[in-house]
């Protein structure tokens, strides 16, 4: 008998992990980027191979948009490509950290006439998700300053509650927008959205159908993310995770590579929270491969979400709660890291294959020769946008 029961079985069958177009593409640091063989030319080439993960998972069944990186002349003609591939188009993400004409911020900026322009770039954005049938528009903001004094922070704020009630009114019914926060660069001494705190007292001031993404690297070292998730699925305000694993900032390394237990402890809190399964919580992956293959980059990442998921839905919560009401602290303890410790992945091999899936989806993957195929199609692949 497996150690996945059938319950266990029908809540892994559930999870959906969005993938970042952006992650096909080259990447790199400010100090290089290393191109890869067969990297795509285009967001045609960036879904095609996003359906391959899925096509080997079953785990990643929609493609996340980066505007302006991923315009295309018909995104009808990309939305029936990429359905024909298995695969949805999923979040919209926006992107004002490009233009010269936000140096000094973009939905903040002390000028009318940019606040104009980063506004109708997100209007834009929501035409694109009409046609894209995408639910989500993601709004993370390049927005701050250097030094004390340099500009005014409650000023900066105002506006952007704003610029961003503008947007929203433009949201559909059925669509959110998710604010991101990250706690620096490229700015230094300030970020307009630096906290959970200020993205919650942003999108709550602006309707339901606003949310916060929370992404795993945009946190100071030590930070206890978990208990944001926690807090967040309280107040009934994660929107998304944007997940990738950081050593030192915003690393956007595969998730789950630099610390397995704190993503383990982050799922656990989004099932504690009924945030698992919950369309309105969605997982992403927000990574780039500078060095690894993508492809298979991206295939360990949503297995590491699926294993550390499988772990977290060990846990014998009965026994938790008896333990934790009579404080009786180390066997808690005990009973959290036993699901931790547990080895699932012979399990997950078996389940797998009982589905039609490969039991290992690495080597299926390599063995295929994908790789290969669009190193030799393919000739001079893109930058993801990063580095450029
Ligand atoms: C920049 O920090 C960033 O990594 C944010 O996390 C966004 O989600 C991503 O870029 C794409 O815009
Ligand atoms: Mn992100
Ligand atoms: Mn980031």
């Amino acid at each position: 008998m497996s150690i996945l029961t059938p319950e266990i079985q029908a809540e892994l069958a559930k999870q959906a992990i969005e993938l970042p177009s952006w992650a096909f593409g080259n990447s790199g640091t400010r100090f290089k980027v290393f191109g890869t063989p067969g990297t795509p030319r285009d967001p045609y080439e960036k879904i095609a191979d996003a359906a391959q993960v899925n096509q080997y998972t079953a785990l990643s069944p929609s493609v996340a948009l980066h505007i302006p990186w991923d315009k295309v002349d018909s995104y009808d003609d990309l939305r029936k490509y990429a359905e024909d591939l298995g695969v949805s188009l999923g979040t919209i993400n926006s992107n004002t950290f490009q233009d010269d004409d936000y140096k000094f911020g973009a939905l903040t900026h002390e000028d009318a006439g940019i606040r104009r322009k980063a506004i109708d770039h997100h209007l834009e954005c929501i035409d694109i998700m009409d046609q894209t049938g995408s639910r989500d528009l993601k709004i993370w903001l390049a927005e701050g300053s250097n030094y004390p004094g340099q500009t005014d922070m409650r000023g900066r704020q105002d506006r952007l509650n704003d610029s961003l009630r503008t947007i929203y009114e433009r949201i559909g019914d059925d669509q959110r927008l998710v604010l991101e926060y990250k706690f620096f660069e490229p700015s230094f001494y300030h970020t307009d959205v630096p906290d959970w705190g200020t993205s919650y007292a942003q999108v709550a001031s602006l309707g339901d159908r606003a949310m916060v993404c929370l992404d795993t690297g945009h946190h100071a070292p030590g930070t206890n993310i978990e208990f944001i998730v926690m807090q967040l699925l309280r107040l009934g305000k994660l929107g998304s995770f944007d997940f990738n694993s950081r050593f030192y900032a915003d690393d956007d390394l595969i998730v789950g590579a630099a610390d397995p237990f704190q993503l383990f402890r982050i799922i656990v809190e989004v099932i504690r929270g009924g945030g698992y399964g919950d369309p309105d919580v969605a997982f992403m992956l927000d990574q780039c491969h500078n060095v690894e293959d993508k492809i298979p980059g991206q295939i360990r990442s949503v297995l590491n979400v699926q294993e550390m998921t499988a772990r977290a839905l060990l846990i014998d919560h009965e026994a938790l709660r008896a333990a934790q009401v009579s404080g009786d602290v180390l066997a808690a303890n005990a009973i959290f890291m036993d699901a931790f410790y547990t080895d699932v992945r012979p399990a997950l091999a078996e389940w797998r294959e009982s589905r039609g899936l490969p039991a290992d989806p690495m080597a299926a993957f390599a063995a295929s020769g994908y790789l290969a195929k669009i190193a030799e199609e393919r000739v001079g692949g893109v930058q993801a946008g990063w580095g450029a």
